[in-house]
């Protein structure tokens, strides 16, 4: 299998820079800052590429680099719109890894919480230096042999922002090249952002399928699942991560950095980083206020962000659909939030112009399409489209399989996970100020997962402490967002299970001590629940548009209107408080609160927290389950 690198540039054969003795194809080595060119030549001499590429981040290049995996066969175009690409991966390349996944700090109670004795900790996986080395060592060395190695520079947060981060990531994937532009802010600028020896996460990225390859590759997409592993060394803020091409597991500004990575330098400067979206809403009196909400993978994060709002009068914007950094002003007391991402990696399946048309409108151009099915008229398809694709028309699927809409309903076209990699600043709905690099002011901040029982369509916290607790204990049915199979239900605390890069003990102690500092304004804590399900196992709520009327009730709580009761978990809205025109809910099963499932929960929710952190979970939680049980225990 060749490599398909980008050919050499006009410049005379002579003239060519080498480090070591690998050629430079595009990009000027020697101009780069000092200690970049010191990791980068430890880089290519341990990869051993046969060329080295500098990324530019430019139109032209996306063309050539598109050109490329056109000719190779790892894209195609989808002809029906503009600049838009289809890519299937090999069948074993589809997800997040959790499995293989881990950080590596010399003292191991930094990475991962003192769990009990028995209880397998699913906070994070720790690996000591000494093991992690034989395992990188069984992997890295010559990985590029006969590949180009790429140079991305790119910032995490508008360039130049002080609430910006800058990494370089260096990877053998062109896929992963173009990915990271659109998802990242790619450009030659960061070079003079790091000319003084400023700091940078390293990223290193491999398909792990030096050339010739050892083993057949699956539909011209190179990995190696046996030995995947995606290694974070927070310590030094560095990331390795080795044969996946997928999502989180490969572009390494999104979950690796801006989560984990950046997670430790939040706690270690002061701040947050968090799976969470932000968006803002403006009410009919033309008030606008900004929210955050964190929910776990596939659970619904893309579509609040961008929702059509079903009720009259009320207008959303949005700021980002994943991730958010957020710091108190030492000034204002406002927490001001940044979403670190240029683009959305969305879940497709599911994704329509009814459930989400904002996405759909951001995706018709200049986007990538991973494990979707294929239209005969050259347009994605995925499940969810039924009602916008007519019957008859024939779609190859992700796998490769041909058939005709409507005839065979037990045919699926697109991997669960399947997903659209598109420009942020596409969306209909981008807020003007998505890129102000002074953040936005979050009024409010939102938990939630997939609660098919027992679980209310809203709750507020009664306090701060509270809604840390109310985030610690968040729970959610596992989706296709990694490899997970079956509808369990998992913990996901705070929505970061899999995304925390230091002892999660430490991180909920890191959220409870805002509440020290009397200059912070703390936004209110809220928990949603959109799944419930009724005896038919139909959902009790519609969702998506109509989930706007949930956020007026927040956003009229954070006015401190008097909708609310008090109720052993939480507040909870007044009968008669949220708009539900034009629907027919049934508020009782919607709202209520059963004894029973409470009751076993909060002793779930307690084993299960002191196993997973021992003496890490902070008193404060303790307190709080207490509190909770014994409000609990005077429920009818
Ligand atoms: P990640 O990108 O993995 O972090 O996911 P996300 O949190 O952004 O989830 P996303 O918005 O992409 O939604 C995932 C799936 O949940 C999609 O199939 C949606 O159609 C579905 N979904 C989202 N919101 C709702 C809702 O309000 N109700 C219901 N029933 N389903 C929803
Ligand atoms: C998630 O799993 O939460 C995602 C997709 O947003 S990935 O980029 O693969 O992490
Ligand atoms: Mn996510």
């Amino acid at each position: 299998m060749e490599d398909i690198s980008v050919p050499f540039s006009e410049v005379h054969y002579l003239t060519i820079e080498k480090v070591g003795n690998v050629p430079v194809t595009k990009g000027n080595f020697q101009s780069l800052p000092a200690h970049v060119q010191t990791w980068l030549a430890q880089m290519i001499q341990l990869c051993t590429p046969k060329a080295v590429y500098i990324s530019d981040g430019s139109q032209e290049e996306a063309t050539i680099v598109t050109k490329k995996l056109v000719d190779y066969g790892q894209l195609s175009p989808l002809k029906k719109y503009e600049n838009c690409y289809i890519c299937r991966t090999d069948p074993r390349d589809v997800a997040r890894v959790e499995s293989k996944t881990f950080i590596v700090t010399n003292d191991k109670h930094s990475s991962v919480p003192h769990s009990r004795e028995g209880a397998k900790c699913i906070l994070g996986l720790w690996m000591s230096p000494q093991d992690i080395s034989k395992e990188l060592d069984t992997r890295f060395p010559g990985c590029m042999t006969g590949r180009t190695l790429m140079v991305i520079p790119f910032s995490m947060g508008p360039v130049g922002s002080p609430l910006s981060k800058i990494g370089v990531q260096v990877t053998d994937s062109y896929y992963v090249l173009l990915s990271m532009r659109v998802m990242t802010r790619v450009s030659p600028d960061i070079w003079r952002h790091l000319a003084h020896g400023e700091e940078f996460v390293r990223c290193l990225h491999s398909v792990g399928v030096p050339l010739p390859a050892a083993q057949p590759i699956v539909n011209n997409w190179p990995c190696n699942p046996e030995k995947t592993m995606i290694v974070h060394f927070p310590d030094p803020r560095k990331v390795m991560s080795f044969g996946s091409g997928y999502g989180g597991n490969s572009l390494l500004g999104k979950k690796c950095f801006a989560l984990r990575i950046a997670g430790r330098i939040a706690k270690d400067e002061g701040w947050l980083a968090e799976h969470m979206l932000i968006m803002s809403i403006t009410n009919p009196k033309g008030e606008e206020k900004f929210i955050a909400a964190a929910f776990p993978s596939a659970c619904g994060k893309t579509n609040l962000a961008m929702l059509t709002p079903t009720i009259p009068g009320y207008t959303v914007q949005c700021v980002g659909d994943d991730i958010a950094w957020m710091r108190f002003d030492k000034k204002t007391g406002e927490l001001r939030a940044i979403n670190p991402e240029a683009g959305f990696f969305g879940v497709a399946p599911g994704t329509n112009m009814k459930t989400n048309p904002n996405a759909i409108l951001t995706c018709l151009k200049n986007s990538i399409f991973t494990n979707v099915g294929e239209t005969a008229d050259s347009g994605f398809y995925w499940e969810g489209l039924e009602d916008e694709t007519p019957a008859g028309t024939e779609v190859t699927s992700w796998t490769g399989e041909k058939y005709k809409l409507g005839e065979d309903k037990t045919k699926k076209s697109s991997h669960p996970n399947a997903r659209f990699c598109c420009p942020a600043r596409q969306c209909p709905i981008i807020h003007s100020r998505w890129e102000d690099p002074a953040g936005v002011p979050i009024s409010a901040i939102i938990f939630g997962g997939r609660r098919p029982e027992g679980v209310p369509l809203v709750i507020e916290s009664l306090n701060w402490k509270h809604g840390v607790f109310l985030a610690s204990q968040l729970k959610s049915e596992s989706t296709a967002a990694a490899e997970f199979t079956g509808k369990q239900i998992m913990h996901d605390p705070f929505a970061m299970r899999p995304f925390v890069g230091y002892n999660f003990g430490h991180y909920i102690q890191h959220w409870l001590d805002f509440e020290k500092d009397p200059n912070n304004k703390l936004p209110k804590i809220f928990h949603v629940n959109w799944f419930r399900l009724d005896e038919n196992n139909k959902f009790l709520w519609p969702g998506f548009g109509d989930n706007i009327r949930v956020l007026d009730w927040i956003i009229r709580r954070v006015n401190n209107e008097d909708v609310a009761d008090v109720s052993p978990v939480g507040l909870l809205p007044k009968k008669g408080s949220i708009n539900l025109d034009g629907l027919d809910i049934n508020w009782e099963k919607l709202l209520s609160i059963p004894k029973d499932y409470w009751t076993g929960d909060i002793e779930e929710t307690l084993t299960w927290l002191d196993g997973q952190l021992g003496d890490d979970l902070p008193q404060d939680i303790r307190a709080e389950i207490q509190k909770q049980k014994d409000r609990i225990s005077q429920l009818n």
